[in-house]
């Protein structure tokens, strides 16, 4: 009898532990880049076995949670993003508007839920709300809280107090992504430091708002660096409850679009890492949906995402029309929450 190989998955993977400048967790539970690495160079059976596995352990790996995106002040942004149409600086086909009326987002608000979306996130392209703006904004969320929807909202940093004020009018969730690992992020991002968003991220923590927080790949970061995402939202204090893992829609006029594309199994591979370094997290399947056969998309779920945005369009990019979602769903036997 040929003797089999010993099952990788199974064998204990060698951690290296390094001292963290200012660690926010237990050393012992925290994952270093190494062990997020050696995830990631795993054969991809095994790594969507543990994935799949530790999903099972932790959901009900036929549900699908679905949220639907609106962008309510859309393009002019201030910020120099590499991947983003709507900052001001770059030649897209995205204008400055302003801000959406109030009845018209309860208008799409009212749509999502009758298309089954369970949750509706409202994205503005600021670099952080002015009091003002958040006045307005406010206003939206009461409304949509009102309508049985969860409530999600995507502003930029937010000053002290502002997060206790979405928190008062009903806000369940405040999306903030960390975008890339720290040694990457100066290649994309200019305007703002990786320590304004840990920043931000606390007071969303500090006023007991769910956290939905994570990141791009595809933008021409390294393997090291998008295990270095992972580790920073896997090693927070307290784990987001809500990870979206974008793949970069690239927009012609914005510095990263011509970038080469990011292969369609190592997107795979980072939803099935972040499942497992983050196992009660929703682990959201986000923008890019657009250029993913089914296939891919149902391979992600099987790597344990159990989140996508659900309707025609994200912020200012397309995204898969609800009936072929809906047909997806159906062949996978997916039931969507
Ligand atoms: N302006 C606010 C901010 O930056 O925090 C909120 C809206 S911003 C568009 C929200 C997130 O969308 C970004 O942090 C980024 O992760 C994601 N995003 C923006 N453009 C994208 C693109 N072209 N492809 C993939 N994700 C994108
Ligand atoms: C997130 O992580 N992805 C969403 C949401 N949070 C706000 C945004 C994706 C934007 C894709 C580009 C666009 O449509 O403008
Ligand atoms: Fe502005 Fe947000 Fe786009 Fe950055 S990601 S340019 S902050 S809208």
């Amino acid at each position: 009898m040929i003797e089999s190989q010993p099952n990788i998955s199974q064998q204990p993977i060698q951690f290296e532990r390094k001292s963290p400048k200012k660690p926010k967790m237990p050393l012992k539970d925290r994952w270093s880049i190494a062990e997020i690495e050696a995830l990631y160079a795993l054969s991809f059976s095994d790594l969507m076995f543990k994935a799949q596995t530790i999903h099972r352990e932790n959901f009900d790996p036929n549900k699908v949670q679905v949220s639907t995106l609106l962008s309510i002040k859309t393009g002019g942004c201030s910020e120099d993003c590499g991947y983003c149409p709507q900052s001001a600086r770059y030649d897209t086909n995205v204008e400055n508007e302003a801000m959406m009326p109030i009845d018209e987002v309860i208008k799409a608000a009212r749509a999502a839920k009758q298309a089954g979306a369970s949750r509706f996130c409202m994205g503005a392209a600021w670099r952080s709300p002015t009091d003002k703006d958040l006045k307005s904004v406010l206003e939206m969320i009461q409304e949509v809280k009102k309508m049985g929807l969860e409530t999600c909202a995507t502003l930029g940093m937010l000053k002290d107090g502002q997060a206790h004020r979405l928190k008062e009018a009903g806000l369940d969730y405040y999306n903030h992504n960390l975008d890339t690992a720290p040694e990457f992020y100066g290649d994309v991002i200019s305007t703002r430091v990786y320590q304004d968003r840990l920043d931000t991220l606390d007071r969303v923590r500090e006023a007991d708002l769910h956290v939905c927080c994570g990141g791009i790949v595809g933008m021409g970061e390294s393997r090291t660096e998008r295990a270095g995402l992972i580790a920073q939202l896997a090693n927070m204090e307290k784990q987001p409850e809500s990870v979206p893992i974008n793949l970069l829609t690239q927009v012609e006029g914005t510095p990263l679009h011509g970038t080469e594309p990011l292969d369609l199994f190592e997107f795979v591979r980072t939803i099935a890492v972040a499942r497992i370094t983050m196992p009660k997290s929703y682990v959201r399947l986000s923008a890019g949906r657009q250029s993913m056969h089914e296939g891919i998309q149902s391979l992600a779920f099987l790597a344990g995402a159990n989140s996508i945005f659900y309707g025609e369009k994200l912020l200012t990019t397309d995204n898969p029309d609800v009936k072929v979602d809906q047909a997806l769903f159906s062949k996978l036997g997916i039931h969507p929450i």
